[in-house]
């Protein structure tokens, strides 16, 4: 949910492997397989069964072979012995493995070799370029300059550091150089960018993005910071809310599913959290206020958001949770003697069982009413009793400071 790129499973344990390989929803890429007996007899059965891609590392159980012609032949016997399982060479992508070429003059064109025999057969190829370079200073040098090499001798995939301003240069030249940036139009707005990319730092999540990706830590963080120049409350209404509207509308449109609506809940509460934190309630000892969200309803980030500000306004707030029967509600009501009881309620499922709690706070207490929670309306809470309808905690809090007379 909080990236668009695919997943690589990278593991030499085959039950974290078939495990993994289970959970991912789409198309996994399988990091690895090698022409060793073993590897082949666990990896093979579980590529087939779950459609994964390959990367086919060219060694064996002689270890890594000191030519491309040995390579070539490692990879030819992963495919083939794939090919029995029904598993197709566009699903096997070969790594020739790059080695230092510190310890081997020959390490680089034997790399290149591989790539180019494989790029003539029409299988695709991976490779972790930076490899080439172990044991050397300045190995930006070298590693674009290989990278370029590699590019040439038709790599699919270079696993490259993006961040290597030396490896980007490579890279947008060689596709302007190799013909597959048409008017050179990548290569011009990459250049054209660079004095303002270059000032960029790596930019923080913002609270909004923070909630929509469902992140617990950014989710602080950002509340943190937004905190330094914002009121606690701007902070909930300009990012917390909006966010959780977004989520909301993208469940019910179905771009969105349950999880994700559960990871960007987790995430707003991490970040309110640390604005409770900052509103710092401590001992209050002023009226007491009830609230609870009614009976089949577990939402309660609303709630929570109103127990704190009425608390930062003095009151001292009973908070029965979420899910609250109509007698326990009743009962709480009676015991405290609160003056104002505060329901919440999210679903058009559950509005009923607040119309339910009002008619029997009402036929037993002396209490007024105060209803909140996105699916309610003035119309609505007019009809089913309550005293007041709260579109917000800011208004929840007028109201009770109306009432109690503050
Ligand atoms: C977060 C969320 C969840 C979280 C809840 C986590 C939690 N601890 O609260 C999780 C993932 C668990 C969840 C579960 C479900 N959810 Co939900 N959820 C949401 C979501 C995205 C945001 C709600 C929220 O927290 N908003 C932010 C807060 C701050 O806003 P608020 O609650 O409105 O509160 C403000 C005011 O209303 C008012 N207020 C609120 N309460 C109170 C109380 C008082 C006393 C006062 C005075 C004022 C007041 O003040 C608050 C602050 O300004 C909404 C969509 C949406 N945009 O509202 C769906 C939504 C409410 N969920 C929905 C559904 C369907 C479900 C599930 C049934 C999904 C499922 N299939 O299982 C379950 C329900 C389980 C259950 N039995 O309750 C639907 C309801 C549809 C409907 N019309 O009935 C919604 C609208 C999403 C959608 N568009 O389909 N959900």
């Amino acid at each position: 949910a909080i990236t668009d790129t695919p997943l690589q499973i990278d593991t030499s344990n085959y039950e974290a492997m078939e495990r993994a390989l289970r959970l991912y929803n789409g198309k996994p890429m399988l990091n690895s397989v090698n022409g060793k007996e073993d590897s082949l007899a666990h990896v093979l059965p579980l590529a087939k069964k779950y459609g994964a891609v390959l990367v086919a590392l060219c060694l064996d159980d002689e270890g890594i072979p000191a030519t491309a012609a040995g390579r070539i032949a490692v990879a030819d016997k992963i495919i083939a012995r794939a090919a029995e399982y029904g598993i197709e060479s566009r699903n096997i992508v070969v790594d020739p493995l790059a080695l230092t070429i510190s310890t081997g003059a020959d390490n680089a064109a034997i790399a290149c070799e591989v790539i180019r025999t494989m790029k003539a057969r029409g299988i695709n190829t991976v490779m972790g370029v930076s490899n080439i370079s172990f044991g050397l200073p300045g190995r930006d040098a070298v590693n674009s300059t290989f990278f370029s090499m590699a590019l040439a001798a038709g790599l699919s995939c270079g696993i490259i550091n993006p961040q290597s301003k030396a490896m980007m240069d490579a890279y947008y030249g060689f596709r302007a150089l190799a013909g597959y940036d048409e008017g050179c139009k990548e290569y011009v707005q990459h250049y054209a960018d660079a004095p303002k990319a270059a000032a960029t730092v790596v930019s923080e999540l913002g609270l909004y993005d923070a909630i929509v990706k469902g992140l617990q830590g950014p989710a602080r963080q950002a509340a943190a910071k937004a905190l330094e120049s914002e009121k606690p409350l701007d902070v909930i209404n300009k990012y917390m809310i909006p966010a959780l509207d977004f989520v909301g509308q993208g469940f019910e449109k179905k771009t969105l599913f349950l999880p994700q609506l559960l990871m960007s809940a987790d995430a707003a509460k991490a970040a309110f959290e640390v604005i409770r934190e900052a509103v710092g309630v401590g001992e209050t000892q002023g009226e007491t206020v009830l609230i609870a969200t009614v009976h089949g309803d577990i939402h309660d980030i609303g709630k929570n958001i109103v127990k704190v500000l009425l608390e930062n306004y003095g009151y001292r707030v009973i908070d029965l949770g979420k899910d609250v029967p109509v007698e326990t509600v009743v009962q709480a009501a009676k015991e405290t003697q609160a003056k104002v009881v505060g329901l919440s309620a999210l679903m058009t499922t559950t509005v009923g069982a607040m119309e339910d709690t009002i008619a029997e706070l009402h036929k037993e207490c002396a209490c007024r009413i105060v209803v909140g929670g996105a699916v309610l309306t003035q119309e609505y809470a007019d009809e089913i009793g309550a005293e007041h309808y709260a579109p917000n905690a800011v208004s929840a809090v007028n109201y009770v400071n109306e009432i109690l007379g503050k």
